[in-house]
């Protein structure tokens, strides 16, 4: 105890004094408003900080709803009605699940996401949630993966699936269709508009969904409407990294047409979101923090005329006291118990609720099950303006399951009740059944001409008609782009460029084309000078939703960083996921906006498929179209970097997505024909497909293309120069890729030159298409046994070629090797298996053996294998290559 605290009177908080502060600031609120109430307060705290009050830092408000009752809005609809029709859906959701489960077991469903978050969805779709249609955009609205079968079993409702359909949920291959488990364009095209049950994908994605709708608006590729994203979570989905991780960028860009819904039933799977703490509280401070408008819906309408008898705060405060595994407890509890552990902390809170018997207590609702809460939180959010909103909503996870789950830890996988469960539900909810007609769950529709379906009809037509659905509306392009792309396949005249040089080239030829530039979005996460693409910045202006404000500090040079709010970049800093998000946003926009945007996302290859894989596979789930671009690519290809950076797996990662096309391409030419025809089958032919392509920072001649070789170029291999000497004795056919098809080059040329092999090359520009014409063929030949078997294209290229076959590339030996069993002879794979290494390009294909050397005694090895060569030739070209036999291996070294 120092002196000075020694001498300080001690001074209790006495209540008298809280009480005249308290009154004197309702007196100020009630005459002069709420502005002038929150600048005493600001005031205040700014008086206190100068005289040495060290208040502590919280972004928290009370434990309390945002909106006060005296600004609660009047609900505009027949909230009886409302309550009739969502019950029916709550039951057929159940139903859903019940049924699936009872014919299949282990099929799975969730009951309990969507039984907490009715409410939440029926406000929206009777009051706000607006369809696509001629006219308006309309909203975008992620719907919690989980809830789907709430979402489907409105559709039902709604008239627009059957009972067949209801019946086959999770069944999707029994005849007549089912309905997916969760939301898949894929798989329901005409239904689902966003992939959302990777949990934590689709905040991140509404946020860039809602700032591109800006970006098309500032490019005037679209008039500005009013058109909202609502991205419905949950509570346990904000621990994923990528819930969270863009927050920042929404406020940033003032994105007032996002609207975050988080669902706070306070329990994930396996328990509480946050059993010790309050998840609401932390994710308020986190918005808050991070400049949103965050509005709190805890408390139902019963909570009101208890909340105004506490003139003290005292139940405020007491909220704010219990943690989550608390409140849990709570939900499951008696009425009693609710008065004792709750209200027993002090008389003065147990006198609050004498009036009230213990029934009442245990029915007090929470404020995410009240549709007047809701309804205000919603409209509040609409009208916000100059920040994106999140609504915080508490509700019970597995409402109204009573016994069978509600509030219970294992509520999330309850999928069965037994008679007495089904039969309290249907009471609970009023669900015209007999008792012995609900246990067998049926599906209920009233008839058609009841008020419960004309309502709904009603209050959708009157939002513009049916969400979600989805209607791709873009009219497909006309151009073939022939000019565009031809001086591309004349070759660099012995210029030596880059890969990612001559993709800048075309992108920026493209960018200037009169039907397609305007529609080229290129996205770069903070890589553009790595690429080469800083020229862009002048020429068509990085996007700025507020422009410039600030003068350059390159603004004399020919490059300079130009921001502009019609700026046609996506420059997304350091965020590859947030790329991604950007791409698929601008990828979709045929569908969600009747836009034919090009998305163009060039980046560090490494940093692709291996870091966001799952957004990948989401963009091809949506049916996004565009082109991936992994730049610096290829293991030996990228110097210096080393083993985080050099990329030599990410064809084998491209491997399993089912739509996505992947090139590795050696040349200009090659990239040209395959972006031309891309854009052609993803624009023209609508072809739900995107693409992938490696694009390499090693320069080299650009050949001009060898004759008309596009279709081999597109299919994967051709022979892109043949042996001089088609008659000698000793023949092999070098493979090679990308960068490393110059190295089979110059194998070709030690072959011939040194040991009088006769080698042809051929560039094999994607191991995946071959691969996927390998399986496809064989699959047809096995269901078609009684007619003409068909040859895989591999096959066919090979037939006549004479020799030992070798195949290289800056990727793992998987990919040649997994096509090799459709060549007519043993395959020789180099490739890069292993950890990279920061070094110079030759040493890197020297340890990784894939240069020319390696290249050509494997073709030497091979013909040894053969009987074709001695020993000794084999091991003097060793020695005479230079090739230390007992190196590492680069594989686990
Ligand atoms: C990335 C990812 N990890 C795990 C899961 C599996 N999973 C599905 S729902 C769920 C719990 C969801 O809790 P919460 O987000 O709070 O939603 P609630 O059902 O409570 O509304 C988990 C772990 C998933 N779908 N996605
Ligand atoms: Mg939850």
């Amino acid at each position: 105890m120092n002196d000075e605290t020694a001498v300080r009177p001690q001074h209790t908080i006495d209540d008298v004094e809280i009480q005249e502060w308290l009154e004197s600031l309702d007196s100020v609120l009630e005459s002069s408003g709420p502005e002038v109430a929150a600048e005493i307060l600001e005031r205040l705290r700014a008086h206190a900080t100068v005289n040495g009050i060290d208040l502590p830092f919280s972004a928290n408000t009370p434990y309390a709803n945002t909106i006060p009752v005296r600004l609660q809005p009047l609900f505009p609809g027949d909230q009886e009605l409302e309550r009739r029709i969502k019950s029916l859906i709550r039951w057929n959701a159940l139903a859903m699940v019940v049924r699936a489960n009872r014919v299949e077991h282990n099929i799975g469903g969730h009951i309990s996401t969507y039984a907490s978050a009715a409410t939440l969805y029926e406000v929206g779709f009777n009051h706000f949630f607006r369809a696509r249609t001629d006219e308006f955009e309309g909203d975008s609205v992620y719907f919690q993966g989980h809830a789907a079968p709430g979402i489907y079993a409105r559709a039902f409702l709604e008239g627009r699936l059957t009972a067949h359909q209801l019946e086959n949920f999770r069944r999707e291959l029994k005849p007549g269709g089912g309905l997916s488990s969760y939301p898949h364009p894929w798989l329901m095209p005409d239904f689902w508009e966003f992939p959302t049950v990777s949990m934590g994908l689709s905040p991140l994605m509404a946020i860039y969904q809602a700032r591109f709708n800006r970006y098309l608006e500032n490019r005037g590729l679209k008039p500005p409407t009013d058109a909202k994203v609502w991205a419905f979570l949950g509570d346990g989905e904000t621990d994923e990294p990528e819930s969270l991780g863009a927050i920042t960028l929404a406020s940033r860009e003032k994105l007032d047409n996002l609207i975050f819904v988080v669902n706070c039933n306070l329990q994930r799977l396996d328990g509480p979101v946050r059993g010790n703490g309050q998840i609401i509280q932390e994710l308020e401070s986190a918005f808050r923090g991070a400049g949103w408008n965050v509005i709190k819906v805890l408390w139902g309408s019963e909570w009101d005329p208890i909340l105004e008898r506490d003139t003290e705060g005292l139940l405020v405060k007491r909220m704010g006291e219990m943690v989550d595994g608390e409140y849990q407890k709570l939900v499951v509890s008696s009425g009693s118990y609710v008065r004792e552990t709750f209200f027993g902390t002090d008389p003065r809170l147990l006198k609050l609720v004498e009036p009230l018997p213990d029934e009442a207590l245990r029915r007090l609702r929470l404020g995410g099950h009240d549709p007047r809460k809701v309804y205000a939180a919603y409209k509040a959010a609409v009208e916000h303006q100059g920040s994106p909103t999140v609504i915080l909503a508490r509700t019970i996870k597995g409402y109204g399951l009573g016994e069978a789950g509600e509030g219970k830890n294992v509520t999330h996988q309850q999928k069965k009740l037994n008679e007495d469960e089904l039969r309290e539900f249907r009471s609970r909810f009023g669900i015209p059944l007999s008792d012995q007609d609900c246990i067998d769950v049926p599906f209920y529709r009233p008839p058609e001409d009841s008020a419960e379906i004309q309502y709904l009809r009603s209050r959708r037509e009157a939002r513009g008609g049916y969400v979600p659905q989805r209607k791709p509306r873009a009219k497909p392009l006309v151009a073939d782009h022939d000019e565009l792309f031809k001086e591309f396949l004349e070759g660099s005249e012995g210029r030596e460029v880059s890969t990612t040089m001559a993709f800048v080239g075309m992108l920026r030829k493209m960018l200037k084309d009169p039907e397609i530039g305007k529609l080229i979005v290129p996205i770069v996460p903070d890589e553009a000078r790595t690429f080469g693409m800083e020229s862009l910045f002048r020429t068509v202006g990085i996007y700025s939703s507020v422009g410039q404000r600030y003068e350059p500090v390159d603004v004399n040079t020919l490059l300079y960083y130009k921001e502009a709010r019609d700026g046609q970049i996506l420059e997304e800093g350091i965020t590859e996921a947030g790329s991604m998000a950007s791409f698929i946003a601008a990828g979709s926009a045929y569908a969600t906006h009747g836009i034919n945007t090009i998305p163009f996302f060039i980046y560090y290859s490494m940093f692709g498929f291996q870091r966001i894989a799952d957004f990948i596979w989401a963009s091809a789930d949506m049916r996004t179209r565009g082109f991936l671009l992994g730049g610096t690519a290829g293991r030996t290809t990228l110097s210096g970097e080393g083993l985080q950076h050099q990329d030599g797996n990410s064809h084998v990662l491209a491997l399993p997505v089912p739509n996505l096309v992947a090139y590795d391409p050696a040349f200009a030419y090659e990239i040209a024909v395959i972006i031309q025809d891309g854009v052609r089958r993803m624009y023209k032919d609508g072809e739900s497909i995107f693409y992938y392509l490696t694009v390499m920072n090693e320069p080299y001649a650009m050949p001009a293309m060898p004759g008309d070789v596009k279709d081999g170029i597109l299919r994967g291999m051709y022979r892109f120069r043949k042996a001089a000497n088609g008659k000698a004795k000793l023949r092999a056919q070098l493979l090679g890729s990308g960068a490393i098809l110059n190295e089979a080059l110059r194998a070709q040329e030690i072959l011939d030159s040194k040991y009088g092999v006769a080698a042809d090359v051929w560039s094999v520009t994607s191991y995946k298409e071959l691969y996927k014409d390998g399986v496809e063929t064989e699959r047809w030949n096995r269901l078609h046994p009684g007619e003409k078997p068909r040859v895989p294209y591999v096959t066919e290229c090979l037939a006549d070629a004479p020799g030992v076959l070798v195949a290289a590339s800056d990727y793992l030996k998987t990919l040649p090797n997994m096509i090799s069993k459709w060549m007519p002879r043993h395959l020789a794979a180099l490739g890069t298996d292993g950890f990279g290494r920061s070094e110079g390009r030759s040493s890197l294909r020297d340890f990784f053996e894939v240069d020319s050397r390696f290249i050509a005694l494997a073709a030497l090895h091979e013909l040894f294998a053969d009987g074709k060569i001695e020993r000794s030739v084999l091991d003097k070209a060793a020695k005479d290559l230079g090739i230390n036999t007992e190196k590492s291996n680069p594989v686990i070294s």
